[in-house]
């Protein structure tokens, strides 16, 4: 399998979060991108390509060139204000900040724009790639995740929603579906694509009244306009094991079928794995092989990106269960 990677990614090491008022450690931190790129060393059979840079300008499908500007001016603190309302005026940097962000888990450090361009690159890389027919499932590494990045919002430790980017950029071939199945809601996906009729976007989730982003992910959130009925949220209770998960995604694939979309792009998290220290779920690692499986019978050409996961034990052998039920089967 073909994996493109995010080779600057390290550059985003954000120094902390703020839980609560409380300054605590970050969770995704750059030895998650390598505790994966290790167990897909030793799993085999995968190949690592560097993506061709992109223009900042491609960004401007999905987000608002101001805020890309503002994430491009480089570091930049946990904001203490957040801007709302009819009157917001954001004239202020003290304002400015808090208008690009919905939560104090998203530092934006030196390297933050250079990391997270270098990942919406490879996600574009890779949709061109599966465009172009000749791969039938390729694999996105790379942090910061993007999944909660809004149009001009960062949250989540996301900034640019690079599985949306993919879609974004496929869905000028035919229909589109996104099957997201990191732990916590795809907000930012989700707001991108409410309103569009060619993408449908499903999401499996641990339910928002009691896990991140809390204010989204709500299984009456279905859509609007023309984009009504192609939003599916599956929110699962805390602490759900596979008895859970399977009818959840057999749900999720059955939607997807009847949309008989040209192409899947599943933002992809290990964080419903059992021991990760912040997803409240029950999964072992072989369960997400059994994903994978159920994932590839739907048999539309596949783009995985990475999104969370945050258990470095963990994080690599799920993953590599997940992208190894994909493999061809091969003669022994
Ligand atoms: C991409 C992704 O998985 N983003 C997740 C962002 C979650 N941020 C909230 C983290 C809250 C951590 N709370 C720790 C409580 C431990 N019991
Ligand atoms: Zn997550």
């Amino acid at each position: 399998m073909r994996v493109i990677w995010n080779p600057g990614h390290a550059v985003h090491a954000p120094p902390l979060e703020v839980e609560e008022g409380a300054i605590t450690p970050p969770f995704e931190v750059p030895s998650r991108f390598d505790a994966i790129r290790r167990s897909l060393d030793a799993a085999g059979r995968f190949t690592f390509e560097e993506p061709l840079p992109i223009a900042v300008e491609e960004l401007f499908a999905l987000h608002d060139a101001d805020y890309v500007a503002y994430l491009r001016e480089g570091a930049s603190p946990i904001p203490s204000v957040f801007p709302y309302g009819p009157t917001e005026r954001t004239c202020s940097p003290r304002t400015r900040r808090g208008t690009y962000c919905f939560d104090t888990y998203t530092p934006i450090t030196a390297g933050t724009f250079e990391a997270a361009l270098g990942g919406a690159a490879a996600a574009l890389n890779a949709a061109e790639i599966l465009a172009s027919g000749t791969e039938h499932i390729l694999y996105v590494l790379t942090r910061p995740p993007g999944h909660h990045a809004e149009r001009a919002r960062c949250g989540g430790y996301s900034y640019f929603n690079n599985a949306a980017l993919a879609a974004n950029r496929l869905a000028k071939l035919g229909p589109v579906a996104v099957l997201d199945l990191d732990v916590h809601h795809g907000n930012g996906t989700q707001h991108l694509f409410f309103d569009r009729y060619g993408v449908l976007t499903v999401s499996l989730h641990g339910d928002p009244m009691h896990l991140y982003p809390f204010f989204s992910g709500f299984a009456d959130e279905t859509g609007t306009g023309r984009g009504l009925g192609f939003n599916l949220n599956l929110p699962l209770p805390a602490a759900s094991t596979p008895r859970e998960y399977e009818p959840a995604l057999a749900a999720a694939l059955e939607r997807i079928a009847k949309q008989g979309p040209a192409f899947l792009v599943v933002p992809f998290g290990a964080d419903a794995h059992e021991a990760d220290p912040i997803g409240g779920m029950k999964l072992p690692t072989e369960h997400f092989a059994e994903m994978g499986r159920a994932v590839r019978a739907l048999g539309v050409p596949t783009l995985v990106v990475q999104e969370g996961g945050y258990n470095l034990d963990v994080l690599g052998p799920s993953v590599a269960a997940f992208l190894s039920a994909f493999h061809p089967i091969s003669a022994h």
